[in-house]
């Protein structure tokens, strides 16, 4: 199998499930050279709760923005050793891609300036001397649409479940948890049963529908340790962290019937879906990624094969 622990480890997604469900706190990378403003900003940024970190010249400025992650850049233009344009050269290549804000803070209000700065990718230019209030309100709507974007990349659109993306960030944060701490997790793969049937007879708006409730159930179910994906089509996944794959499939058998029993209603016809279940719990011996894919979807086959609405080990 492949080593997930020397990949390249994707910014974006890193954030995302580092907030978590928690509150999540915003680092801003502020690179300004005068002593006074930097106290205040730091100050008052400090005070709505966001993490500061500080660069009082264009080298520490470009230092910490590699090596640190901010969520944000506030960016002085006359800097003791380059200009703020010359930074802004280096870092709008990747503060793009990873939808990193850049704030350009400055006294010089040339329209000419503005139109560079803009020009380039910088989301807003704040005049030099700064009004905080004015200032606090720009960067709390940047960090909204922000937070908007960051989930937007994580979650399916249909169901509310996360995506594959955030599954295969998932599979990989958990499966290095486990070689790191033996924390052992349970893999779910659940696949509806006969779906095709339901769209062809009802149409693909039912099966939305139907879907929708699925995923629903689902996550009023489940506890928030645990992550429910939409792994593709009708087919999804759950992860359960600390749990082994016997009390994983008590949770699943317990939603299994409820979902059975759900009354859906279309022309003019009442109608039942069920699921079917595969588990898996990671091992010493079976823990990378591929090899719990296919424990849980041959468990889930075999599930299928025995007349599904029913859950293998
Ligand atoms: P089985 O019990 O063996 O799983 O049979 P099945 O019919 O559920 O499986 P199959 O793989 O043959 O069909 C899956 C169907 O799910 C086909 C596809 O059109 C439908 N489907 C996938 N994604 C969506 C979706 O987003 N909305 C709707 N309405 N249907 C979807
Ligand atoms: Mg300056
Ligand atoms: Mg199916
Ligand atoms: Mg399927």
């Amino acid at each position: 199998g492949e080593e997930t622990s020397g990949s390249v480890p994707d910014p974006v997604l890193e954030i995302s499930l580092s907030t978590g469900s928690k509150q999540q706190k915003y680092e801003i990378l502020l690179v300004d050279d005068d002593v006074e403003l930097v106290a205040f900003l730091r100050e008052s940024l400090e005070q709505q709760s966001y993490y500061v970190n500080i660069a009082m010249s264009a080298e520490r400025g470009l230092k910490l923005f590699y090596e640190s992650r901010p969520d944000m850049i506030l960016l002085d233009i006359l800097l003791p050793d380059q200009s703020g344009i010359d930074v802004l050269h280096q870092i709008i290549g990747k503060a793009k891609k990873e939808r990193i804000p850049i704030i350009i803070m400055s006294g010089e209000h040339s329209k000419d300036l503005q139109l560079y700065a803009y020009s380039l990718g910088v989301m807003d230019y704040m005049p030099k001397p700064v009004d905080i209030d004015l200032f606090l309100v720009l960067i709390k709507n940047r960090f909204e649409l922000k937070k908007e974007w960051q989930k937007s990349i994580i979650i399916d659109e249909l169901t509310g479940a996360y995506n594959r993306r955030y599954f295969n960030q998932t599979m990989k944060q958990l499966v290095s948890d486990f070689r790191r701490t033996e924390r052992i997790f349970s893999l779910a793969l659940l696949d509806l049963d006969y779906f095709k049937q339901i769209n062809d007879t009802y149409g693909h708006l039912v099966g939305d529908e139907v879907l929708q409730a699925f995923s629903e159930l689902v996550r009023s179910s489940i506890r928030v340790e645990d992550t429910f994906c939409r792994y593709g089509g009708e087919e999804f996944a759950l992860f359960m962290p600390n749990t082994d794959a016997a009390s994983a499939l008590l949770v699943i058998e317990r939603i299994q019937s409820q979902f059975a029993a759900m009354d859906f209603w279309a022309k003019q016809q009442q109608f039942r879906v069920t699921f079917s279940g595969g588990i898996t719990e990671i091992r010493a011996r079976r823990d990378d990624p591929e090899e719990l894919i296919e424990d849980a979807d041959q468990a889930l086959y075999a599930s299928k094969h025995a007349g599904r609405n029913q859950t293998t080990l």
